[in-house]
């Protein structure tokens, strides 16, 4: 009973020590990557093409309602994005919803 009770105190200094090394590196690295502001709009287009493509599933180039489904925000706003309105989302038509 007493080993039992010894252990635990042990085990959670040990924990905290372990917490407050892992906040230490998660600050330091956050810090390292915060400042990128020139790099962000091609960041962006790239996220918008990848995400496109994955969501693409027939690989025709555009997104159907039902392959824009994967994207709730392109989902929601389908018809607004849609600015052509033939029934699809093009690459072109997305990366500029992104844009404004
Ligand atoms: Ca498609
Ligand atoms: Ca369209």
């Amino acid at each position: 009973m007493t080993a039992r009770r010894q252990f635990i105190p042990h085990f959670e200094g040990h924990s905290v020590l372990l917490i407050a090394s892992w906040t230490l590196c998660i600050a330091s690295a956050a810090y390292a990557q915060a400042p990128a502001p020139t790099t962000e709009a091609a960041a962006t287009d790239r996220d918008v093409s990848a995400a496109f493509r994955e969501a693409d599933r027939n690989g025709d180039g555009r997104l159907n309602r039902e392959e824009a489904a994967v994207l709730p925000s392109v989902a929601e706003n389908f018809d607004r994005i849609d600015t052509n309105q033939d029934g699809s989302i093009s690459l072109d038509e997305l990366a500029k919803a992104v844009q404004k």
